[in-house]
């Protein structure tokens, strides 16, 4: 049997969000339902017909069947090429990596990120372009627009492949490659990152623990730390990728990673502990007796970034979401190089890193990356502040202290409020966004309010304008506090609040982060109407 056109009707539902589409494994079981939007894709992107097509997931729950689907409908749709990660697995940096390295049109990356897995949990789908990022926002909602009135797709049933084997097969006129899915991106952070120096470090004694997790990056933990760098086996944990992600939360950050907190915490502590996320692109950073903001994450590592062999021509630019602290501008500062400030999504960084005007990125929301790859990279974070402890030969509390010494402090927290129903959430926004006009001249926790607005972004380099992209009330350099909704979630809404203060006393760099932000937390609730239009007394979760 060859391709056949099987007539379908359409859902309304499948408008991605910050990171493709995401929604209950459930909704994506429903017949038809992802055979619709990746011909909504193929549809919108004649460039895949005759190219090759990168496919691999984080491995949960769904990620074969959808890969075989996949593969079946890139054969009836004219795909000549489609590289697939063996046992279906590419973590979501890998995958931008090989799109990139192959010169592919595109890939398909089947994840839910850091949304629990299994039968009851997440599924979802990313699709990437020819240059390794995600599609933009235009062609994303005409993938949207065109899932809302489709009426075939066509699938070949014959273009299968056994993907746990690796080999080139030939099916009717495409071709399936099942490759190593870490092969490629080892080799480019040996490209990256003085591999001897972290070895020296590692044969030295200084300890370290990454925890994969039960997600995709085990594999790659277990190659580059242990097989490459010498880390003994038990610095990685929990490396083997399993459907349900072993029942937890792959969320690397306060409360999902709070073992490693106390880890870090404890006593007999390893220099270096992190994690990863479900696919591969979100990180954690701990040292003895300190974590590592995710902001400050990108300042000390863009500060460092020069010592490193793959950054010897130094430093473009620096770019941070718009929530994401501020501690990095003061770095690009230092450096005389711009900084940028886009809307939270890695899809905006792209333009400025293909444009080559930034060299590094970082997002509040436990995500760094720099120009090597299109998406973040949690391991790539890993090795990178592994480098800087190796060169330095420095604790990474020290490094932090002398940052701050240097530059200040930007004290920050984000809370979230999970689980609402929509129209709370949007009460609360409102009930904000009310307020902003008023603030401009009145004082906000102690501090002058300069700045309150809707924050939307120029794009300079393609021109479009990226409006709606949450609220903020910003206190010149001395502080800010920042509201807006989620894209990623699958269950209610979820309100997210920044908030960030800044310091540079000698005295004032070593508080309690919760105790600095106190007076911002107040005046957002106040400002909000939190409590009262949601009923929560505090967050689910912060970070
Ligand atoms: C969240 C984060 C954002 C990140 C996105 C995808 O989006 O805030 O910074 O880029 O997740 O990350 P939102 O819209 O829920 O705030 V991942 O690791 O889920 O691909
Ligand atoms: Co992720």
């Amino acid at each position: 049997m060859a391709a056949r056109e099987i007539p379908t009707k359409p859902y309304l539902d499948q408008k991605p969000g910050t990171a493709g589409l995401r929604k209950k494994v459930e909704v994506f079981q429903q017949p038809h339902y992802l055979e619709n939007f990746l011909q909504s894709i193929f549809d919108c992107a004649p460039e895949l017909k005759g190219a090759t097509l990168v496919i691999g997931g984080d491995g949960r729950y769904h990620n074969r069947d959808a890969i075989r689907t996949a593969i079946a409908m890139a054969s009836a749709n004219g795909v000549a090429r489609v590289v697939v990660g063996q046992g279906g697995l590419l973590s979501t940096p890998a995958a931008s990596h090989l799109i990139r390295k192959l010169g592919a049109a595109g890939g398909f990356l089947l994840t839910a990120s850091h949304n629990p897995a299994g039968p009851e949990g997440d599924f979802g789908i990313k699709f990437n372009i020819a240059g390794g990022g995600q599609a933009g926002e235009g062609l994303t909602e005409r993938i949207h627009a065109h899932s809302k009135r489709i009426t075939h797709y066509r699938i070949d049933d014959d273009a299968d492949v056994d993907l746990d084997r690796r080999a080139t097969v030939q099916t009717g006129s495409m071709r399936i490659d099942v490759v190593d899915g870490v092969d490629d991106y080892a080799e480019l952070m040996q490209s990256l990152f003085d591999f001897d120096r972290m070895r020296d470090w590692i044969r030295q004694g200084h300890g370290l623990r990454f925890d994969a997790m039960h997600a995709v990056t085990g594999p790659y933990a277990r190659r580059i730390l242990v097989e490459q760098l010498g880390a003994p086996a038990a610095s990685v944990l929990n490396a083997t990728p399993l459907e349900d992600f072993g029942g937890g939360h792959p969320d690397p950050n306060l409360v999902y990673g709070k073992h490693l907190v106390e880890l870090a915490f404890g006593a007999g502590a390893p220099e270096l502990v992190a994690a990863s996320d479900g696919d591969g692109d979100r990180n954690m950073i701990l040292g003895r007796e300190i974590f590592v903001s995710p902001g400050d994450s990108l300042a000390m590592l863009a500060a460092h970034l020069p010592q490193l062999p793959g950054y010897r021509d130094g430093v473009a630019g620096i770019a941070r979401s718009m929530p994401t602290s501020r501690a990095a501008d003061h770095v690009a500062r230092a450096l005389k190089v711009p900084a940028f400030e886009t809307p939270t999504g890695w899809k905006f960084f792209c333009n400025l890193l293909d444009a080559g005007q930034a060299t590094i990125c970082g997002e509040e929301s436990f995500g760094t990356s720099s120009n090597h790859a299109r998406e973040k990279d949690g391991l790539w974070a890993v090795l990178a502040w592994l480098n800087v402890l190796a060169v330095t030969g420095k604790p990474i509390a020290e490094i932090a202290r002398a940052h701050w010494q240097r530059y200040g402090r930007h004290y920050y927290q984000r809370h979230d409020y999970e689980g609402l129903p929509g129209p709370a959430a949007e009460a609360v926004m409102q009930a904000f966004a009310g307020e902003l006009a008023n603030l401009p001249g009145q004082q906000v926790g102690d501090r002058d309010v300069t700045l309150a607005d809707e924050f939307s972004y120029h794009d300079r380099i393609d021109g479009s304008i990226a409006s709606n992209q949450g609220l903020r009330i910003v206190c010149g350099d001395h502080a800010r506090i920042i509201m807006r909704l989620s894209g990623t979630g699958t269950q209610g809404a979820t309100l997210r609040l920044y908030l960030e203060r800044y310091e540079h006393d000698a005295s004032a760099l070593a508080w309690r982060p919760a105790d600095a932000l106190a007076p911002l937390a107040a005046a957002a609730d106040r400002l909000g109407r939190i409590g009262e239009l949601t009923g929560r007394r505090a967050p689910t979760l912060v970070t």
